[in-house]
């Protein structure tokens, strides 16, 4: 679990750090200068009862609001930090309206410097903190302290305590994510990166990627705390040492992640909303930074409405950031620096002219949304777990949640049910329409009807599956029919087969070629002569040839004759004893290899059928 500090400058924020843990985390030498935090700093806080705490503490100048966000984003608990003599300024309302659009909504007040001020002043001042800090930290304990004496430190840290104790650890099934708040390099480990633990948990030696440059690395080490851990834990300040990059490679606001399906992005749908006495009014294309994890980028928010409360928007980030959906962020103006707006991102992945969605969508919603607009191509299961924000094992439940109104296609893509039925009721009519196209045929090959739907190869075939399955269609030899059709000879086919079949059988064993016989009867016959094949009147022996069952039969039994006891038979041999031309010879020869009748040999063939 993570407790942040906030609070304007001076009020005491990095000294009651130090009285909570012993740590003083204002390490630079210009912190140490001008008397004020410039960094983030980071200590452990254990607590009685609840264990260990990773403790962020922020700076409060105004220049330093960027970093103050960074520190803040992916924090449990608040730490509000009022100087009891000069009680709310500037900072502390604004890092009060960033903890409000990061969502973080449990906290502590601390009213510092207690000992510089009498109880009536003190009282003031409470009264002032409550109002102020209603909005975004409803009902936080505010406990008087004072670094000097030592008063009300035992009374924060139960405060915290009890409040930790409430919090419900989150998910270590979920999806690996580290935004990035430093690196440096260490003699002897190479490249060090720190952060919190978004989710997810990370091991040893697994191989991590860094967006949003996509550079892999091998994780040499994890350490919480100080100490040398297994595996990083979802809320928890670690240090990961990374084998394969350098520190260039990996700057604060980039993202550590292990699953395929995070991408940078930069394009994503969100719903903003202004900060109540921000005193603005967002132009419809209004150029601004967006801070989201720890990474900070120019952005345009392309929206309709812009004034008061809520609203829809599309977010085009000038720089590629990763977004998850529920991820919270924050919007500033960078002159005057101001915070301005936050909100939550709704669709990380949005497409460059996504229509904008209703605010405050449902996570069912959303997905059905995604759902019908992918359409035939579907949304990959995968990709839900980032595109929706829920766990792996809590997408499978939403998938299946009527709200939802998809089907779980071949294991791996979510379609709208819908287009479902529309594409079962567009395969029977293809069926339907290719029977009538071909009567002699047996049905329409698969990948016809295939490439027919206006779906994914995988849908498609998924659709036909269903169908076959149902009982709605029938496949035989791999042609997809209606379950009661056959193909039928009517009138002039029917002549056109006898003219076929008489022509075959006055050419006896050397008949025409396919486009000879086509060419005699003044008519393409292809068609004819599959059908006459299924009903076992003509065997094709080539591509381009057809006999009439008889007389290869005939053939046959000569060759089995003059092969009897298992003699091996040259090619001219077997052309003596068939009298058919060497045309003829070698295409049927094969024909009988293929078909199992005969062996080929280095110098004939010998007959190994029945
Ligand atoms: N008398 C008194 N002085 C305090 C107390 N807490 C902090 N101070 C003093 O207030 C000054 C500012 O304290 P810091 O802890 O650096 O303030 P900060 O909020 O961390 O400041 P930034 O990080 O720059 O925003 C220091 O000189 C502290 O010694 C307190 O409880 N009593
Ligand atoms: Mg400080």
């Amino acid at each position: 679990m993570i407790l942040g500090t906030a609070g304007h400058i001076d009020h005491g924020k990095t000294t009651l750090v130090r009285a909570l843990t012993g740590v003083d985390t204002d390490r630079l030498p210009e912190e140490k200068r001008r008397g004020i935090t410039i960094e983030l700093g980071f200590a452990p806080l254990t607590l009685d009862g609840v264990g260990t705490l990773g403790v962020v503490d922020v700076p409060g100048h105004e220049a330093f609001v960027r970093t103050m966000v960074a520190g803040a984003t992916g924090i449990d608990l608040a730490l509000l930090v009022v100087a009891a003599d000069e009680g709310v300024m500037p900072q502390t309302r604004e890092h009060l309206a960033i903890l409000q659009l990061l969502g973080v909504r449990r906290g502590v007040i601390a009213l510092t410097k207690r000992d510089l001020v009498d109880d009536e002043w003190l009282a003031l001042v409470e009264d002032e903190v409550r109002s102020a800090s209603a909005q975004a930290l409803p009902g936080a304990a505010i406990v008087a302290t004072s670094a000097t004496t030592g008063e009300g430190i035992d009374a924060l840290r139960a405060e915290l305590a009890r409040l930790a104790g409430s919090l419900v650890p989150r998910d270590d099934s979920d999806l690996f994510r580290l935004p990035i708040d430093r690196a440096f390099t260490i003699k002897g480990t190479g490249t060090v990166v720190t952060g919190t633990v978004w989710s997810g948990r990370l091991s040893r030696d697994e191989t991590v990627r860094i967006l949003p440059g996509n550079k892999t690395a091998r994780v040499r080490g994890v350490q919480g705390h100080g100490a040398q851990l297994e595996r990083a834990l979802p809320g928890s300040r670690s240090a990961i040492a990374l084998a394969g990059v350098d520190v260039e490679d990996v700057p604060r606001g980039s993202t550590l992640v292990c699953d395929a399906d995070w991408h940078a992005t930069q394009h994503a749908r969100a719903d903003v909303t202004l900060v109540p006495d921000a005193d603005i009014e967002l132009r419809p294309r209004a150029w601004l930074r967006v801070h989201v994890g720890t990474s900070e980028v120019g952005a345009r928010i392309v929206t309709r409405a812009a004034s008061g409360g809520t609203f829809a928007a599309r977010i085009i980030f000038d720089q590629a950031v990763v977004l998850r959906a529920g991820d919270r962020f924050v919007v500033r103006t960078s002159a005057p620096l101001n915070t301005i707006a936050g909100g939550v991102i709704t669709d990380p992945y949005a497409l460059k002219r996504a229509k904008l969605w209703p605010v405050g969508l449902g996570v069912a919603d959303r997905l059905a949304r995604l759902v019908s607009e992918a359409g035939g191509q579907g949304v990959p299961f995968a990709s839900i777990p980032v595109r929706a924000g829920v766990s792996p094992v809590a997408a499978r439940a939403l998938v299946a949640e009527p709200a939802v109104g998809a089907e779980l296609v071949a294991g791996k893509l979510v379609v709208s049910r819908e287009l479902l039925q529309a594409l079962d009721a567009a395969a029977q009519a293809a069926v339907a329409e290719y029977q009538r196209m071909h009567p002699l045929e047996g049905g329409a090959p698969a990948q016809v009807l295939r490439t027919g739907l206006a779906a994914a190869p995988d849908i498609a075939d998924w659709v036909i599956q269903q169908g076959l399955a149902s009982g709605r269609l029938k496949s035989t030899s791999g042609l997809i029919h209606e379950p009661n059709w056959s193909p039928t000879l009517s009138g002039s086919n029917e002549l056109l087969a006898g003219r076929v079949l008489s022509e075959l059988d006055s050419a006896a064993i050397e008949p025409p070629s396919v486009q000879e016989l086509s060419g005699t009867i003044g008519e393409d016959v292809t068609a004819i002569l599959r059908y006459l094949e299924r009903q076992g009147e003509v065997v094709q022996v080539e591509a381009e040839r057809y006999y009439r069952v008889q007389h290869l039969k005939s053939l046959i039994d000569r060759l089995r004759a003059a092969m009897a006891g298992g003699v091996e038979a040259s090619p001219s041999e077997i052309r003596e004893a068939l009298g058919v031309s060497r045309k003829y010879l070698v295409p049927l020869l094969e024909y009988c290899d293929r078909v199992g009748y005969t062996n080929r040999h280095a110098n004939g063939r010998v007959w190994v059928g029945t």
